[in-house]
């Protein structure tokens, strides 16, 4: 096992890394940017050095700074959390160069998955169903005429680069088709520095389904059942729950199963997570695989009775995978809220600042995965992100009676907080039917938009 593992994040997930390791016995080493002098995982790592000023680009995305502070302190190895570095196959590829073990999958399995048209090639190659479109990136635009007219409309342009929402356009017939092409390569181009494109036939009001994943060095793939990610605003996503209230058995077997094939197909080790789009009619699509741990960790956890951090150094460290596939289904429910410092009733406007008081709920089946405390000031230079309740129950209906007792209880003041919205969503009937799409919280913020300005007329 690692003597010592620097943490290449800030914010909850490195105090949720720092954790993992303590009970694994290894000691931490913390990076700060100067905004983050006073933060939860600087006090609680072994170690702490400090990487450069608050701006992202300057300390936790500084690789020559973040090495040097992993050879100094004679780390063994670095994980990277999420966001970041955390899918820079670069840095994954620097961090073994300097004799550092990266707590992930090996450099060419982010590159080939962080290329979203290569990764698409790939899961098709190995039988996973994908979403019908070109194969690899569009040409020219005599190609892109000839492919619009096989996939029918409406369609969806996606850019090679891209991934979570970005450089994606709808084309909703012939007239818009060459004009998007041409808008959407030149902002991929501008976003990306690569302005290839894909195209593929646009589902609408999905579901978003993702499975976990877990490799080891020997050639061991094994998953943990989907999490049900369809409430986002804006590409990000508010609330997570485990299991999808629409995933049968025999569809989660099915899902599952076309996942660990298509990691097995580039050799994955640690963990992961694919991606897929759920149809209405059931049938679902490969549509990104993440190569890290992921915000939303906690409710398989939850769910599943592992801890997914500790696995990724176990399997980093070379330990070898004894799951049974078969005995793992789920028994319970896990719901997780994302507590954002924004004002949901000026459009989710960020609100940074210090927490002047706060009381955390807690209680059976309860989880709070955050590094603030009373006093703790909210940086304007990092995502609004301040916490994660999770909410555990033996089924879907207890885990939302709970949340919603944890929410009532909880009180933060000082900054502006989405507490009140994820109160509407739990109170919907819509969600407590498990009826909802990728569309839901969407059409839910515009709808209190609009009863908010009602009531301010009247
Ligand atoms: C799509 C789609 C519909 N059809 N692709 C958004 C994030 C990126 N990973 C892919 N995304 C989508 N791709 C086709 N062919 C709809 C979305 C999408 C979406 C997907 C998951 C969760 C929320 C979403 C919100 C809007 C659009």
């Amino acid at each position: 096992m690692f003597g010592k593992v620097l943490i290449a994040n800030r914010g909850e997930i490195a105090l949720r890394i720092i954790r993992a390791c303590r009970e694994l016995g290894i000691g931490t080493v913390a990076i700060y940017s100067e905004a983050d002098r006073n933060s939860l995982h600087v006090k609680c790592a072994d170690e702490a050095v400090c990487v450069g000023p608050p701006p992202s680009q300057s300390s936790y995305l500084h690789i020559p700074n973040i090495i040097t502070a992993a050879v100094l302190s004679k780390a063994d190895a670095i994980h990277p959390g999420y966001g970041y570095l955390s899918e820079r196959a670069d840095f994954a590829e620097i961090c073994e160069d300097y004799g550092l073990i990266w707590i992930g999958p090996g450099a060419a399995q982010i590159e080939k998955m962080g290329d979203k048209a290569q990764a698409k090639a790939i899961m098709k190659q190995a039988g996973v169903p994908v979403i019908p479109g070109s194969d690899g990136p569009v040409a020219n635009e005599d190609q892109l005429v000839a492919l619009a007219c096989k996939i029918g409309y409406p369609l969806m342009i996606k850019a090679v680069a891209g991934g979570g929402g970005k450089g994606m356009r709808v084309i909703n017939d012939e007239d818009e088709l060459l004009k998007g092409y041409r808008l959407a390569r030149a902002e991929a181009g501008a976003a990306f520095g690569d302005d290839q494109v894909y195209i593929e036939k646009y589902i609408a009001n999905p579901r978003h389904i993702e499975i976990q994943l877990l490799g080891d060095h020997y050639g061991n793939i094994v998953h943990f059942g989907e999490r049900e990610c369809s409430l986002q605003r804006r590409h990000q996503k508010v609330i997570e729950e485990c299991p999808s209230p629409v995933v049968t058995a025999a569809l989660r077997q099915q899902i599952g199963s076309a996942a660990v094939k298509g990691a097995r197909a580039v050799n994955y080790v640690n963990a992961g997570t694919i991606e897929f789009l759920l149809d209405q009619d059931s049938s679902f699509y490969f549509l990104e695989m993440n190569t890290r741990i992921q915000v939303e960790h906690p409710v398989t956890e939850m769910v599943y009775g592992i801890d997914l951090v500790k696995a990724q150094i176990q399997i980093a460290a070379g330990a070898e995978l004894e799951y049974d596939q078969s005995k793992r289904v789920p028994t319970a429910h896990a719901i997780e809220c994302r507590l954002n410092a924004e004002d949901p009733d000026n459009d989710f406007l960020p609100s940074p600042g210090v927490i002047s008081s706060i009381h955390i709920p807690g209680g059976h089946g309860i989880r709070w995965d955050s590094h603030v405390y009373q006093g703790y000031e909210i940086s304007p230079y990092y995502d609004s992100m301040f916490g994660k309740l999770i909410a555990w129950g033996g089924d879907r209906e207890e885990a939302i009676d709970r949340m919603l007792g944890a929410l009532s209880e909880m009180e933060i003041v000082g900054i502006k907080h989405n507490i009140s919205f994820h109160q509407c969503v739990l109170n919907d009937p819509k969600f407590k039917a498990g009826e909802y799409g990728t569309s839901f919280l969407q059409r839910l913020a515009a709808r209190l938009a609009a009863d908010r300005k009602l009531s301010n007329t009247r």
